[in-house]
């Protein structure tokens, strides 16, 4: 079976440059084209098909910040590297822009190319496409969950929980591990957290859901606590749970008549809550923090919470989204944003917990920048609880001699 070779336009003025980046495209068996500037780009991709269009950002006629948003608007090509000899940053906003409008932004980098950045972008595209194909795959079939589903699954006990560590980010010490809704259909197989819960809030079952999961967690959190282990216990909760004023007390009652302490447990919620009742809710937390429970606020990073409404929430520790951690070690924009973080909650008294820590680099950045403690596939996938006790006596040691 012959491949099919990928097509490559590379778009830059200087001749000099662009005969550069097509020898190095070249090499990698590909069919280059080039283009001198973005008129002549747009009327080779409106009759030519191109996988990936390699773009410098300074031409005269039409420049590339130009062109990448004609390309998006047109949709003549998925993928593209940008290419600048001006700074960092500029060349980074123009990526976002472009992934912003849809594109897939496979790289940004500096002036001349080398031959890492090209293989490595290649390298990326396959993946990248097939998981594009798979989305639009899924996003046809009827993946809804119905009520009747999802009563299903209370009563026949389908729900069960995964859970993953949190550690310190000095001495790698166990701090807790946030427990996690997993779903086994007995015929659609597996299905995200994500999903079922939205369908559970827009079902009206989140409360049911909610219960089930906490107690399972529970009786998991005193099984430990009686074998020794005594690291606390992060549960997310839903926005629309903190609308009962009852909701506290029988919280409070639940947790201790399972023999467990509330500052023993963590309640992970979103930033989302200040979209609600505002009142309400921080009425309803301050009483969760009043009762001893501690309150995480999850994928901050992903809202738009300001720091004075961050401020109000009687939280104990902010959570950086994965969006703002993945990769952070190679990205000075997000190690950036991370810092910052990292002081806004050093000054409210926050301790911060990145997540999505999949590699030792970006962990090693999160230890320089501060962060208090970390949670990522890198140290552990959120796996089952039997599974986490072989994971504390046997992978935990070994992470701790690599790091
Ligand atoms: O576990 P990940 O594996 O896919 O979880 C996806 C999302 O689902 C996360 O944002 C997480 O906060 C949410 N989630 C997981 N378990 C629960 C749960 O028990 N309750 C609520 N409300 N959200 C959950
Ligand atoms: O509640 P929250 O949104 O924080 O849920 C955490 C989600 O992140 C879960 O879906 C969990 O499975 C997932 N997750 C945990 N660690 C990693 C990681 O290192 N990489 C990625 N991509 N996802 C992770
Ligand atoms: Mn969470």
């Amino acid at each position: 079976m012959t491949e099919k070779r990928l097509k490559i336009l590379v778009v830059d003025d200087s001749v000099v440059q662009a005969n550069h980046a097509v020898m190095l495209c070249e090499e990698t068996g590909a069919e280059v084209y080039s283009a001198h500037d973005g008129q002549q780009a747009l009327a080779l991709l409106r009759t030519q098909m191109i996988d990936v269009a390699l773009i410098d950002l300074e031409m005269p006629v039409m420049d590339g910040v130009e062109l990448i948003s004609e390309i998006a608007k047109e949709s003549l090509v998925q993928n593209i590297l940008i290419l600048s000899s001006k700074d960092a940053s500029l060349i980074s906003s123009v990526g976002s822009m472009a992934e912003a409008e849809g594109l897939t932004v496979l790289d940004t980098a500096a002036k001349p190319i080398t031959a890492d950045v090209i293989t490595t972008c290649l390298a990326n595209i396959d993946t990248r496409l097939a998981s594009h194909k798979r989305a639009k795959a899924t996003a046809v079939e009827d993946d809804s969950v119905s009520y009747e589903e999802l009563l299903a699954a209370i009563n026949d006990q389908q729900l069960f929980l995964h859970y993953q560590p949190k550690l310190t980010c000095q001495g790698m010490l166990l701090k807790g591990v946030e427990a996690l809704a997993r779903w086994v259909h007995p015929d659609r197989g597996f299905i995200p957290p994500d999903k079922f819960i939205l369908a559970a809030e827009q079902h009206q079952l989140i409360g049911t859901v909610t219960t089930v999961l906490f107690e399972q967690a529970l009786r998991q959190k005193k099984q430990w606590q009686d074998k020794g282990l005594n690291f606390n216990l992060s549960l997310n909760l839903s926005p629309l749970s903190l609308e009962s004023s009852s909701f506290v007390d029988s919280l409070a009652d639940f947790v201790s008549g399972h023999g467990v302490k509330p500052a023993d447990i963590t309640i992970e919620i979103t930033e989302n809550i200040l979209l609600g009742d505002i009142a309400k809710s921080l009425q309803i937390l301050s009483r969760l923090r009043l009762k001893g429970f501690l309150i995480s606020i999850d994928d901050y990073g992903t809202g738009f919470a300001n720091a004075e409404q961050l401020s109000r929430i009687p939280a104990t520790e902010l959570k950086l989204d994965r969006s703002i951690i993945n990769g952070l070690a190679g990205k000075p924009r997000l190690r950036a944003i991370v810092d910052s973080t990292v002081r806004l909650a050093k000054d409210l008294n926050l301790r911060t917990v990145a997540e999505g820590v999949e590699t030792k680099e970006d962990f090693l950045a999160l230890v320089g920048l501060g962060v208090n403690e970390v949670q990522g596939y890198y140290f552990s996938r959120p796996i089952d609880a039997d599974s986490l006790l072989s994971w504390v006596q046997r992978d935990l040691k070994a992470l701790r001699s690599d790091n």
